[in-house]
């Protein structure tokens, strides 16, 4: 296997480094941290370490995650082994040798604390190649339009687990459009719908983190 593919394949199986037990079929074998400096210091671009290994692997297991052939518990494996081969590359990311996709605000809606689903989404975004400005938990509108202004035409995503409080949803949405109309907002959250979407204005639901990378990825399409 090349080494971008054994980086990729570190990234799907939640291979984080030699010393990492996880997954015990891989267990003392090199991790996402041995291989991605390993690559980076033999010559290998940063560019082409980030998509043809880390983004390679972190998509396959969003894929896999859509099917349910793994769960959460995986994926934040996953994750793991991406942001330990990420942080070899931010010093690149620095310098401009590797360009991000785009930029991506996200947030949990205001009353509501949940955030486990949200951080997936804001980590399988950062595999993908975007950078994730993340506010946290219990974000209202006046954070969102702050972000708003300070990265202007990035995508904005809202997560919401509580049925009482993803109606603050709608307010957000309006207020984002009422500065940037052609602002693209995405919304999701276990118990959103197209429905609801609709009714609130929201340009897309993605019940997963995968269907907010594709609708990401079509719309970077559509710009270029
Ligand atoms: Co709470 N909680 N909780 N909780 N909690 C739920 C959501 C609940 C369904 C449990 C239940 O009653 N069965 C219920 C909501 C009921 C409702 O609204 N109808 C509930 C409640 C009531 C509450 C409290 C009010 C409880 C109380 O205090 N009485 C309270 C609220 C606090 C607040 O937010 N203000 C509360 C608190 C908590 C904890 C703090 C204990 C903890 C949160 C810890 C944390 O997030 N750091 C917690 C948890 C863990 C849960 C459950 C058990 C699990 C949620 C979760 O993390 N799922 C949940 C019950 C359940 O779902 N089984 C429950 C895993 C996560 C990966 O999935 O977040 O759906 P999810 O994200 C998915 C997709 O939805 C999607 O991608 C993710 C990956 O597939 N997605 C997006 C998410 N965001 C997206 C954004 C997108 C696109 C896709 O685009 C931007």
């Amino acid at each position: 296997m090349e080494i971008l593919e054994k980086i990729a394949h570190c990234v799907e199986f939640g291979k984080i480094n030699k010393k990492s037990p996880y997954p015990p079929n891989m267990r003392n074998e090199d991790g996402a941290d041995e291989y991605v400096k390993e690559a980076l210091d033999s010559g290998i671009e940063p560019n082409d370490v980030l998509k043809e290994g880390l983004m390679i692997g972190m998509n396959k297991i969003g894929v896999k995650f859509r099917a349910n052939t793994v769960f959460v518990p995986q994926v934040l494996m996953s994750a793991k082994s991406m942001s330990v081969g990420m942080a070899h590359l931010r010093p690149h990311f620095i310098s401009g040798a590797v360009q991000r996709k785009g930029k991506f605000i996200i947030g949990t809606i205001k009353g509501d604390l949940h955030d486990i689903g949200k951080n997936l989404v804001a980590m399988m975004l950062e595999g993908n190649g975007y950078e994730v400005i993340d506010l946290g938990v219990d974000v209202g509108a006046d954070k969102f339009l702050e972000a708003q202004k300070q990265h202007p035409g990035s995508l904005i995503g809202m997560s919401a687990l509580l049925t009482t409080t993803m109606t603050n949803m709608a307010e957000v949405i309006v207020e984002l459009k009422k500065v940037d109309p052609t602002q693209k907002v995405f919304v999701g959250g276990a118990p959103l719908s197209q429905e609801f979407c609709d009714k609130i204005n929201a340009d897309y639901y993605a019940p997963d983190p995968q269907g907010v990378i594709e609708y990401a990825n079509s719309l970077l399409q559509l710009a270029s």
